[in-house]
């Protein structure tokens, strides 16, 4: 990571803030919990068609032309020559959010997007090129469990005959909540399934988002690039054993999966542990965040337990070092405890290098107003990585967090450096649409 020259961004230039803060204000209060202060925007949901009500209700007033596809992924497209459709830029982001997520995660890109096409045309950019907005569908994977639903199932990385009837916790699968009313939503009569058209051999997508971590305010710099994606994925790991009582089942009677869990959750963490140390404090991350237990009662001995393993490693390789390793622990541990263990990966998304050529062209754009923007690799997954993976060349755009918490209420960024953002969008933007 370098470091920046200290370049304080212009005011925000042409126009207040007004422009940012109204779309920021109008989106705030959609899906958020008023006791936890977090965001239950799941994939899907009402809470998410409300936010996408919020963005087809702002590209409207913008006169941009919205379009869906058949996966719940949205694009509002500013054309202004109406007969240059193709080879345009992509910016956005996505609206769901992780259950008590944080305001920031996906919302910010979406609606710094929308702010940076007024300060174009604040400035008077005539763009040669299409600009479209895209908000991708299910990007948290928190309803169907895969990362990325909406841009995996439009660049074809999933195949639409397994996402169709992945389902959620009460048991409603995809095609339903296409079928329940939400399906005209997709747009009209269009499947799920590859829907790459609907970008139009983009030039380019670059997507603005809240950094995941302290990188930029150790740095002390509002913005910045992101170099590289980790590895990462989500491994579900079912331990069953004898449900029994918990009173009268002597402990050496037992067959208790929530014991090989639990050996195994301590092993998973101990092995990534491992790696950070070997690796000066950046090898893998391994976390159980989401457990069910089958009864789930105070007094009975579980039937079964299934743990969501989510690992990430630097490299692809690294990634299935990590969970081989942890899944043999859990094998031997099971034998011991005479439980049997079933794992099912359920999303695993490669380590992605974002177009060098791209990044160093938006870079030397931004010096002008932030100096020597910094690079940082991010832990991460986001949509920009499933279209990089794609074969469209894809930037990122970081916006300082100040204590690098995401995924909690507790997330945020400042006002300033969340104009700052929208600037360095548009001034990429700018670089890449007027030729
Ligand atoms: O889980 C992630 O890495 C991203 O925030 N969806
Ligand atoms: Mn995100
Ligand atoms: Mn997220």
């Amino acid at each position: 990571m370098s470091g920046p020259a200290a370049v304080r961004p212009q005011p925000f230039e042409g126009g207040d803030l007004a422009t940012f803060d109204a779309l920021w204000s109008a989106l705030a209060p959609i899906g958020r919990d008023p006791h936890t202060g977090g965001y239950r925007r799941i994939g899907f949901s009402a809470a998410v068609r409300a936010c996408e009500a919020w963005f087809v209700a702002e590209a409207s007033q913008r006169d941009l032309v919205v379009e869906r596809d058949g996966n719940g992924n949205l694009l509002a497209w500013w054309r202004p020559e109406p007969e240059r459709v193709d080879h345009g830029v992509i910016t956005g982001s996505h609206l769901d959010s992780v259950p008590d997520g944080g305001a920031y995660d996906g919302a910010l890109g979406v609606a710094s997007a929308l702010a940076a096409v007024d300060v174009l045309r604040q400035r008077g950019v005539r763009p040669a090129r299409p600009l479209g907005i895209a908000v991708f569908a299910e990007e948290e994977g928190s309803r169907f469990g895969v990362a990325c639903l909406g841009s995996k199932l439009m660049t074809g990385a999933i195949d639409p005959a397994r996402a169709v009837v992945l389902h959620d916790a009460e048991g409603a699968r995809l095609a339903d909540v296409v079928d329940d009313g939400y399906g005209q939503a997709f747009g009209a009569g269009r499947q799920l399934g590859p829907s790459l058209e609907l970008l139009r051999q983009p030039i380019a997508y670059v997507e603005l988002h809240i950094e995941q971590g302290r990188g930029l305010a150790d740095l002390g710099a509002p913005i910045g690039l992101a170099s590289t994606i980790w590895a990462h994925g989500r491994w579900r790991f079912r331990f069953a054993g004898e449900g029994n009582h918990a009173g009268t089942t002597r402990m050496a009677d037992r067959r208790d999966p929530m014991l090989t869990y639990a050996m195994t959750a301590l092993a998973a963490n101990k092995r990534a542990r491992l790696a950070e140390a070997e690796a000066g404090g950046d090898g893998a991350r391994a976390t159980f965040g989401r457990v069910e237990v089958e009864p789930n009662a105070a007094n009975a001995v579980p039937t079964a337990v299934t743990g969501c393993l989510d690992a990430r490693a630097p490299t692809t390789d690294a990634v299935q070092r990590l969970v081989d390793d942890i899944h043999r622990q859990a094998r031997d541990r099971a034998v011991r405890d005479g439980t049997t263990l079933t794992v099912t990966a359920e999303s695993v998304t490669p380590a992605v290098d974002f177009d060098p050529g791209l990044r160093h062209r938006l870079a030397a754009r931004l010096a002008a107003r932030f100096g020597d923007v910094p690079v940082l690799a991010t832990q991460a997954g986001h949509d920009a990585g499933i279209l990089a993976t794609a074969g469209v060349p894809t930037a990122m755009i970081f916006v300082r967090n100040p204590t690098g918490v995401s995924h909690s209420p507790a997330e945020h960024a400042e006002p300033d450096d969340c104009r700052a953002g929208v600037l360095a969008l548009a001034d990429a933007l700018e670089e890449l649409l007027v030729r």
